[in-house]
């Protein structure tokens, strides 16, 4: 008897947890927002630029060790008159993402919302009775989009008993100072966020260590965890609270910085990544990516079973960079022709991947399966030739802007090859969509 209950207790929780993160598996496109503080100073510091390390504009306040004093004035250049966090909303649905993620508080420590719990907050700084995620939060109700919430809790460069890596700022804290911080910081805003603003997401966190190597405890983990279950049970948890994935309690894995899948993994995760170098708006920014390798990164993460964050850096009166703008338009328009092949998909787990013209992404439809063939180089003998499936589709159709075109196909042992025309289907990535009767057959010699 006590075996038994034990595996239905873990049956169920197990498929509680699939339930739970099912919206976020499917919905693999999302939009970050790095706005704080930071943004004002645009990644210089008088006169000078980011010092050493990577261009990351919103770590300006330690890497330029700017003086606390100093650096709390730039509130005073957010011009509330043209803020308007529905503008971000409104972008985020136009690219097709279906998630908003913002950094309620980041390493600087101070919170962008009318934090109770600390005076060190955009609204108090700044001298305005407007909660920027209030508007957000109301904006994304009437849009029909998630909000999740970026909360740095490893550091905190603002707080006495905060954590900066190095020690260079907070200065050497022992345990018990760290915990007044975790106690008396981290927990109440925390609880904050999940009072206020709603139905939240995501709880989104900050730490690219395991807590064993650092200053946080295990147990300082677990009251996270705690708060946020009891507080909002459907809110998901990333792994970069500083616990491997496949810990209770964590959610989805979080990569590295604009780290892209490798390898098909089974768990949920995603990756974040950037426009430019840095999350936080940069005025020396010059390296831009392109629409097609930011798409290229959505597919090949959905074709690993992963998802996407891609960010923005608004600046400090909430204007959104005309690059980042011209690129979320373009994958919003891709994705409103060829999003059948993303959303809700996930990849083919074949030998290797050997197609040099592109990915692959699939989804179960009733009893069918549908292969999306992701074309990243239209080949010039107008022949695709995908390898691994030993399944006869259906048939054969590429997505255009004028709807969908059947396309002939030969079909021997593992290979099918499809016959193209001249033009391509997209000037970025063209979709042709194979329909199985059944689930597919892999070759797995
Ligand atoms: C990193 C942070 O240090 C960066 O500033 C940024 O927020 C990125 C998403 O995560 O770990």
């Amino acid at each position: 008897l006590f075996f038994s209950f034990i595996g239905a207790v873990s049956a169920q929780s197990a498929s509680n947890d699939s339930e739970k993160v099912k919206w976020f598996t499917d919905a693999r496109f999302g939009m970050f927002i790095h706005w704080g503080l930071y943004s004002a100073a645009e990644g210089i510091w008088e006169g000078e630029r980011l010092r050493n390390g990577n261009n990351y504009a919103e770590w300006i306040r330690y890497r330029n060790r700017i003086p606390e004093d100093e650096y709390v004035k730039l509130a005073k250049r957010f011009d509330w008159n043209k803020i308007d966090p529905e503008q971000w909303v409104i972008l985020a649905k136009k690219a097709g993402m279906k998630y908003i993620l913002i950094t309620a508080k980041h390493h600087d420590g101070i919170a962008i919302w009318n934090s109770k719990v600390s005076e060190h907050n955009l609204s108090k700084l700044s001298g305005t009775n407007r909660d920027v995620l209030k508007e957000l939060a109301a904006a994304c109700k009437k849009h029909g989009m998630k909000l999740g919430f970026y909360y740095s809790h490893w550091l905190d460069w603002e707080h006495p008993d905060g954590w900066d890596h190095n020690q260079e700022i907070t200065g050497r804290i022992t345990d018990e100072q760290y915990n007044k911080y975790w106690q008396g910081k981290v927990l109440p805003q925390l609880r904050e966020l999940l009072t206020n603003y709603g139905d939240i997401a995501m709880i989104w966190f900050d730490m690219w260590v395991d807590y064993k190597t650092t200053i946080v405890k295990k147990e300082q983990l677990d009251q996270v965890i705690k708060l946020i279950h009891e507080l909002q049970p459907a809110c998901l948890i990333n792994s970069r609270l500083g616990l491997p994935a496949n810990t209770p309690g964590i959610d989805f894995e979080t990569m590295g910085d604009n780290q892209l899948g490798a390898a098909y993994t089974n768990h949920p995760w995603e990756t974040s990544g950037t426009i430019a170098n840095s999350w936080g708006y940069n005025a020396l920014e010059n390296e831009y990516k392109s629409t097609s390798q930011l798409l290229q990164s959505l597919i090949g993460n959905v074709s690993l079973n992963g998802g996407f964050t891609l960010n923005i850096g608004p600046r400090a009166d909430g204007a959104v960079p005309y690059e980042d703008q011209t690129r979320l338009n373009d994958m919003g328009a891709w994705l409103s022709k060829n999003g059948e092949s993303v959303y809700g998909c996930t990849g083919l787990q074949l030998r290797s991947d050997q197609h040099d013209w592109g990915r692959i992404t699939t989804k179960k439809l009733d009893n069918k399966q549908i292969v999306y063939l992701q074309v990243y180089n239209w080949p010039l003998d107008k022949i695709l030739r995908l390898t691994g499936i030993l399944s006869k589709p259906e048939k054969a159709e590429l997505i255009t802007d004028a709807g969908k075109v059947a396309l002939s196909f030969t079909k021997s042992g593992p290979y099918t090859h499809i016959q193209l025309p001249d033009v391509a289907g997209d000037h970025f990535v063209s979709v042709i969509a194979l329909q199985y009767a059944q689930p597919v057959e892999l070759d797995e010699k």
